[in-house]
């Protein structure tokens, strides 16, 4: 398998975070956004839409015979992880639980990565003369007030979001770290997302 990603890019993260919760090998090639190289010709053969990740797969078809699978956007990558690779499952069993896990990922992806976006923003591509502060506080506010929703969730004592480890963790862990990195007080106003996010920074999945 060939991961093609950006290596601070969420979309990316989350992918490797499920890759090695699933104990796949994979190589990983380098498209640096930084320098448009996700706009290239040959970059845009694997995925039109021009973003990290990407995924390239060689394996048995139905006939048996052998195929190459191209696969973009960070959650169809994942859910094709889950169907090819369904060993451990991350996926809940439970019908109500399982849809619960995509709008989960779908707020992580959409809702949640606004303002942590803007800290990453704001830390990682602005000069520190340049960085508003203003903006800052407001991005922090924002995530801690949105995290509010993950502590009413997990209010219940269960160690993960839908109980056991799922594709909602891995989808909001690279979201809630920039967000921890950057300054959000999560730690200090949402116990149960403090504790929860202690979890998934000690499974090994996070270092990747
Ligand atoms: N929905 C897509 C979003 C992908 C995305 O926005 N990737 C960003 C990095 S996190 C990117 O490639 N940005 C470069 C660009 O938009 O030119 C996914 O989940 O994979």
């Amino acid at each position: 398998m060939i991961l093609y990603d950006y290596p601070a890019s969420p979309s990316s993260r989350k992918v490797r975070i499920v890759l090695a919760e699933k104990g796949l090998e994979y190589e990983r090639r380098l498209i640096d956004i930084a320098k448009g190289e996700q706009r290239s010709e040959a970059y845009l053969q694997i995925n039109p839409r021009g973003k990290v990740p990407a995924l390239v797969d060689v394996r048995k078809g139905v006939g048996g015979t052998e195929r190459t699978i191209t696969v973009y956007d960070s959650t169809i990558i994942n859910e094709y992880l889950e169907d090819a690779y369904p060993d451990p499952p991350l996926m809940p069993a439970d019908p109500g639980d399982r849809a619960m896990a995509r709008i989960l990922e779908d707020w992580a992806d959409n809702v949640l990565v606004e303002p942590t976006g803007v800290l990453f923003g704001q830390y990682v591509f602005t000069s520190e003369r340049r960085r508003n502060n203003a903006k800052i506080e407001e991005a922090r506010m924002h995530t801690i007030e949105l995290l509010g929703r993950l502590e009413e969730l997990l209010r219940d004592g269960q160690p993960y979001l839908l109980g056991d480890y799922s594709i909602a963790d891995a989808a909001a862990t690279p979201s809630v770290a920039y967000a921890v990195q950057f300054g959000a007080p999560i730690h200090e106003v949402l116990p149960k997302v403090s504790q929860w996010y202690t979890r998934l920074k000690n499974r090994p999945s996070f270092d990747a």
